[in-house]
Order: C-alpha cells, then sequence, then structure tokens
C-alpha cells in the first residue's frame, strides 16, 4: 500500500524544521524491492518507525495523525545504481513527542530512539537495503541525554599534564589476546607500562578459568604500583567488566575499583565495556553506576551494522552520535585507514564530532549544548611507523591510542614498543622527518626492524638510510 500521501510531506523545508526544534532529523539511504516506488518504500519506512504499520487500522486518531514522522526530502538517484553503495537518498523528520523520556528522572533513552529511528525498518520487505547515514538531533534532547561524565581530561589528570591539551596516551592490548595465565599477563602488564602509559584488557579476557578475576586483578594492581614507583609516573588500566547482567557489571566495577583502591590507584582505572554487544543498557549501567570513573566503549560486533560492506545498518558517524548521547568516555573510532580495519582518510568526521561543541556531519550539523567531549580511541593493527601520518591526517594527537601487536611485536621488548610509541607522536608534534628521528631514538628506529613490511611501503630507502643490512 503506497502511504505516501500520508507519510510524505515534500512541502516541508528543512531550514524550518531545524530552527523550530521540535524534529529529530534523519537521512538514509534506500534501495527499494523491484517493483517498489521510491518514495512509497520511503512512506513505509516512516509508517513503520512511527505511527503506522503497513495497512491502515481503525483506531488511528487525529491525535496520532499529528505525530506522523514525514519523509521530507527524496533524491532517488543520488548515489547510483551500484547494489551495495547506490540507492536514494531520502530524511525523515521525526516528531519529538514519539520518543522515550525515562520513567525515573525523564531523561531520554538510546534504546527506544534507535530501535524507532533504525528498527522494525531493517526487516522490511519491500527494500534491498536501507543505511541510516545521518541525524541531528534538536537542543531539547540533546539537552536530556547523559553525555559523558569522564573524559580524557580525567586521565590526564591522573597523568599529571595539563587538562586542556595533554596531549598522547600511549597504550595496549595485552596480547595474545586469550591464553595468559595471571602471572604472565601480569607479566606483560608490567613490561608495557615501564615504556607506555595505558592498558586494556582485550575484549575477550574475563573471568576465564585459566585466568580468573580474583587472581589476576590483584597482581595486574601491583604490577601498576611497582611500575608507577620504577619510572616515577602514573599508569592506567582499562579492564573489562563487560557482563549481560547489571549486577554482574556492578559487582565486577565494584571489585576492581577496591583492588586498585588499596594502591591508592582506583582513579588510574577505566571500564571496558564491550558496548555493541551489551547494547545501550550496558553502557548506561556503566555510566550511572560508576560516574566518576572513565567508560571505555568497546564496539567488538559494530561491523555487523556499520560496515561499508553494507547496504544496512548505518554509518560509523551515527554509532558515534548515538554513543556520545550514552555518555562514553572513551569510543573506538577505528584509525581512519591507517591500521588493520576498515577505515578510510575522510573518516576525521568520526572524531570531530564526539569531541567538539558543534560538528558539521555529512548531512546535518549537529551543536552539542556543552555536552562532554567522548575521547577518541585509535586502536587496530597501529604501531609506531604508522601513527605520525595518522596524527596528520586527523591534524591533533589528543586521543588515547593502543597498540597490542604494535607494543608485544616489537622485537626489543613491550616496553621498548611503549616509548616508541611516544616518540613516535613527539616525531610527528615536532615536524621531524621520522628516518632522521630514528637516528637518535632507538626505540623509535627499532620499530621499523620490528615491522619491517609496513617500513618497506611506509619509508621506502629505509634500511639503507638506517644502516640496517639484515
Ligand atoms: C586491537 C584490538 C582491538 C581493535 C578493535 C583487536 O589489537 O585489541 O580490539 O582495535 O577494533 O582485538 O583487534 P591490535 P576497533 O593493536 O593488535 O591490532 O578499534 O576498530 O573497534
Ligand atoms: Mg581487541
Amino acid at each position: 500500500m503506497d502511504q505516501s500521501n500520508r507519510y510524505a510531506n515534500l512541502n516541508l523545508k528543512e531550514a524550518d524544521l531545524i530552527a523550530g526544534g521540535k524534529h529529530l532529523l534523519v537521512a538514509y539511504k534506500l534501495i527499494p524491492a523491484k517493483g517498489y516506488g521510491f518514495l512509497e518504500v520511503a512512506a513505509h519506512v516512516a509508517a513503520e518507525s512511527s505511527t503506522g504499520t503497513n495497512v491502515e487500522v481503525s483506531t488511528t486518531d487525529d491525535f496520532t495523525r499529528g505525530v506522523d514522522a514525514l519523509v521530507y526530502e527524496v533524491d532517488e538517484t543520488a548515489f547510483g545504481d551500484d547494489p551495495v553503495k547506490g540507492g536514494g537518498l531520502f530524511k525523515v523528520a521525526y516528531p519529538v513527542e514519539l520518543f522515550d523520556p525515562n520513567l525515573t528522572d525523564g531523561t531520554y533513552n538510546i534504546s527506544h530512539m534507535w530501535s524507532l529511528i533504525l528498527g522494525n525498518n531493517q526487516g522490511m520487505g519491500d527494500h534491498q537495503g536501507l543505511r541510516m547515514l545521518d541525524f541531528l538531533v534538536p537542543e531539547m534532547m540533546v539537552r536530556k541525554f547523559d553525555g559523558p561524565s569522564a573524559n580524557i581530561t580525567n586521565l590526564w589528570k591522573v597523568l599529571g599534564r595539563s587538562e586542556t591539551d595533554g596531549g598522547y596516551i600511549a597504550g595496549t592490548i595485552i596480547k595474545p589476546k586469550l591464553g595468559l595465565r595471571p602471572e604472565p599477563f601480569a607479566k606483560a602488564c608490567y613490561d608495557f607500562w615501564l615504556g607506555g602509559d595505558f592498558i586494556k584488557n582485550d575484549e575477550p579476557q574475563a573471568n576465564q578459568p585459566f585466568c580468573p578475576m580474583e587472581v589476576v586483578m590483584p597482581k595486574v594492581a601491583e604490577a601498576m604500583d611497582r611500575a608507577q614507583q620504577a619510572t616515577g609516573q602514573a599508569k592506567l588500566f582499562s579492564a573489562n567488566i563487560t557482563a549481560d547482567y547489571y549486577k554482574e557489571m556492578i559487582h565486577r566495577g565494584d571489585y576492581v575499583l577496591n583492588t586498585f583502591a588499596k594502591y591508592n590507584s582506583a582513579s588510574h582505572v577505566a571500564f571496558l565495556v564491550d558496548g555493541f554487544v551489551t547494547g545501550p543498557a550496558g553502557v548506561t549501567t556503566a555510566r550511572r553506576e560508576f560516574p566518576d570513573t572513565f567508560l571505555h566503549f568497546h564496539r567488538a560486533g559494530h561491523g555487523a551494522v556499520t560496515s561499508y560492506k553494507s547496504p544496512m545498518g548505518m554509518d560509523p558517524l551515527c554509532y558515534m552520535k548515538l554513543v556520545r548521547l550514552m555518555g562514553a568516555s572513551g569510543m573506538h573510532t577505528g584509525t581512519m585507514g591507517y591500521g588493520k580495519m576498515e577505515g578510510h582518510g575522510k573518516e576525521t568526521v568520526l572524531a570531530y564530532m564526539l569531541e567538539r561543541d558543534e560538528c558539521q556531519g555529512p548531512y546535518f550539523y549537529q551543536k552539542w549544548y556543552g555536552m562532554k567531549a567522548t575521547t577518541p580511541i585509535i586502536s587496530g593493527g597501529m604501531n609506531a611507523l604508522r601513527l605520525p601520518g595518522f596524527f596528520q591526517n586527523l591534524g591533533h594527537g589528543n586521543v588515547i591510542n593502543t597498540c597490542g601487536g604494535g607494543s608485544f611485536g616489537h622485537i626489543d621488548s613491550p616496553a621498548a614498543g611503549g616509548i616508541s610509541l611516544g616518540q613516535s607522536y613527539e616525531c610527528w608534534k615536532t615536524g621531524a622527518d621520522p628516518i632522521e628521528y630514528a637516528k637518535t631514538h632507538k626505540e623509535f628506529a627499532r620499530a621499523f626492524e620490528s615491522f619491517p613490511k609496513d617500513s618497506d611501503k611506509l619509508f621506502p630507502g629505509w634500511r639503507e638510510k638506517l644502516g640496517v643490512h639484515k
């Protein structure tokens, strides 16, 4: 049934909708199924995502019609014919009345918002692809989401740095991903901390029988204490508290904080929540139960909805915006083409959207009205050689970066791996030529020998220039 007579109004002007501040706007990419019209399917999306279904229902009244979501713009050929990347553009205006304030405190609820704007419409049979490209949250809604409580400024403070421009935080992920028992795990932490700042649990590291949390965490806390004494520097640990029951998450969080508190280091702890698999409920649990602790959003599984390989799901930018609204302190943004995961150099907007108070997205200019920034976390196949290009592309280095292979793959030691990361930042920041810089910075130089494929690609002729001939 073509519902475009009810769920589309192409006379509405976007500028008026924005100025009115009473609509959440969404831009979608659509490939209709064969035999269906573009506007027909777009209107069906608006119907399924608001007041309608695929038929008219007798229970609809005038009030109902007043809160219909409406298609207000279409461009059927915007993206061309490609079966994955192609399709047309349409935009929908959702009245704010459709969204769900919490019973307890009236704040908005991301689970509900997500389910409405990218929920049932994903499973509709009359399209071959429906992807959310961008959205605009009006001020009255932005102000009623939690947003971050802690962020990189808290970590800079612990590290004794400037709280406005504290610079790069050099981190790692304990590797191997699984299979270390408590002693070797804590030793790996200590060895890295001798050279770097920040360690995170790899996302599957939890409470396995070969490495129980209550055995390994005290050893990690003790290793942190020793590393702090050995280096005279503060160190940070992001502990995985992901679970599928909020009481289990709280229990894990309390346990970790109490364990580090024995060394006065509770403020040196972040909580890693694998937020795609927990969903917003897990993230908000950590955000509200532990507002003083940096909430590290790891996003394993997100590719199922954000990958550019799919005509479905949402662009990564939308995911970033949802995560800032939820209140994560730090969010994995990918490496913008410099690491091992999918991405490209023009994705700097993913970081800017998290950090800035106002930011231009591909379709909408989002204002955050003073909501705290979420810190970009750069991770996935990175090492000291790839970082200078990354910083150059992003334009700054006020990020957390974790290099698992890039630290534990350094041929000298994890500490040398950690040091090489800090040197890489300094090299970029001072505008030094990496080859020249390597001549006087051993750990950075040895990264060339540790990752020779990268060296060959990024710095051709490096062997001759650095006098490495094996
Ligand atoms: C990186 C990592 C992170 C990814 C997640 C891994 O290890 O620990 O989980 O960065 O991807 O398991 O692959 P390496 P993203 O440093 O050894 O590559 O940051 O894109 O969400
Ligand atoms: Mg990992």
